[in-house]
């Protein structure tokens, strides 16, 4: 048994993170490792507690108004606009991002979603799954856990995180629109598959697109860097809040201070470190 007070918030019974190695920490282990392997993502329902999602919900309402409000043109690969693209190329087509972040150094350490990012056992459990070694905190101190605020209105439009793993949790849903949409493998370490991602841009990839029906307190595993994926305009009257549990494989992750102004709307001392510190190219979408 370990000593670490998540496991008062997680669904123990479903998923034993007081027992790491036991039977039942592998049968949740090897269930989220098929997933993953199947499609690339992985949803972990009634992960936390049914007693605790009004505690998530209302932390992540009450930090909502704290986060950095722009909108910013994108593309769904991330590169800058003005990047030479053949004719035709689907990273020519400009999205508008219209979530909004709530930065780490904001969310105070007593929240749920504090507790369960900085947990080793979570952390332990969260790398059995994704077949890693060890995964890290970043040592960014604005990137490494957000909560993401799409507003009635907004969405985070189609994209391809960077990071080959993404953890994440709805912590409020909204009252319609806002799903979390994914094209399962559209692009392979080899091939971009350039047609198909225009298809999907361009409104015509329905054959290639899942669906999620997430609920607060899920787990959601994600290998966002294959899967293009978006989460659709919210309607009606409430926000949709999911927090972002951003790690990686090596330690001493920062991101740079240009990227770090786009997201958040700010640079931090950190951000402006010596050109050896470790560097990643993207942080969140
Ligand atoms: O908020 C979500 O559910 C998706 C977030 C996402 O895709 C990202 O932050 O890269
Ligand atoms: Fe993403």
């Amino acid at each position: 048994m370990v000593d670490d007070s998540v496991t008062e918030v997680v669904d123990t019974e479903r998923y034993p993170l007081d027992a790491p190695g036991g039977a039942g920490w592998l049968r949740a282990v090897r269930a989220a490792r098929a997933d993953l392997a199947a499609d690339g993502c992985s949803v972990l329902t009634g992960f936390v507690r049914p007693e605790f999602l009004e505690t998530l919900r209302a932390e992540g309402a009450e930090l909502a108004p704290r986060a950095y409000y722009t909108v910013e043109r994108v593309n769904a690969y991330n590169i800058p606009l003005d990047a030479e693209l053949p004719e035709g190329h689907p990273g020519r087509i400009v999205l508008e991002r219209g979530n909004a972040f709530v930065a780490r150094d904001l969310i105070p350490a007593h929240t749920l979603i504090q507790r369960l990012y900085a947990s080793p056992v979570f952390q332990r459990f969260v790398a059995d799954c994704f077949e890693l070694e060890q995964l890290h905190e970043y040592t960014d101190p604005l990137a490494g856990l957000c909560l993401n605020v799409v507003a009635p209105g907004m969405s985070h439009p189609w994209h391809f995180d960077t990071n080959e793993f993404t953890v994440s949790m709805l912590t409020q849903r909204p009252e319609s629109g806002g799903v979390f949409e994914y094209c399962p493998g559209i692009r392979t370490p080899e091939a971009e598959h350039l047609d198909d991602v225009r298809a999907v841009l361009e409104g015509k990839g329905e054959n290639l697109i899942r669906r999620l029906d997430l609920r607060p307190g899920d787990l959601q595993l994600f290998q966002g860097r294959y899967s293009l994926h978006r989460v659709t305009p919210v309607t009606g009257a409430a926000q949709r809040h999911t927090a972002i549990f951003a790690y990686s494989r090596t330690t001493g992750v920062i991101g740079t201070a240009e990227r770090s102004r786009q997201l958040f709307g700010r640079v931090l001392p950190a951000h402006l470190g010596d050109a050896t510190a470790v560097r990643s190219d993207r942080l969140l979408d």
